[in-house]
């Protein structure tokens, strides 16, 4: 039988898929809202796609203050960081998530974890072997075996 899944996304690159959310929530409720969603809080973030607007990404230092990880498990690489300048600065000891800032070409920003963004999930296509991928405007459709 042919199995079929269903993902809204707005924008492809290479094999990934991302989804950018139009209602705002906090940094956890963003990474809920992505495992919900078969994927997690993006990955890195480079350039200014996200125009003049603030979205949570996957990164955050909730563990160990000033030691950043990623929610999919890949390993924080400092150099290919891409931080505002003067940040993280972990302002009055609060800021444990990231965010791109798109008033700031995209650069990266510790912020506070209950501040309420838009976010970016991401899923990697390849890990559902599609064997069809459908694109209607904004939504993708994947049919696989
Ligand atoms: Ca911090
Ligand atoms: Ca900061």
């Amino acid at each position: 039988p042919q199995r079929f899944l269903i993902v809204i996304i707005n924008w492809a690159y290479e094999d990934k898929c991302y989804y950018f959310s139009t209602d705002r929530k906090s940094w956890d409720d963003a990474r809920t809202d992505c495992v919900g969603r078969g994927s997690h809080l993006m990955n890195a973030f480079y350039g200014s796609l996200v125009g003049t607007e603030i979205f949570w990404i996957g990164l955050n230092d909730i563990a160990a203050e000033g030691v950043w990880e990623w929610t999919d498990g890949s390993t924080f690489l400092p150099f290919l960081a891409y931080w505002k300048p003067g940040n993280p600065d972990n302002w009055e000891d609060n800021e444990d998530c990231g965010e791109v800032v798109g008033g700031e070409k995209g650069q990266w920003n510790d912020d506070v974890c209950t501040s309420l963004r838009k976010f970016i999930s991401e899923l990697s296509c390849q890990h559902w072997s599609a064997s069809i991928l459908i694109c209607v405007d904004y939504l993708f459709i994947y049919l696989f075996n």
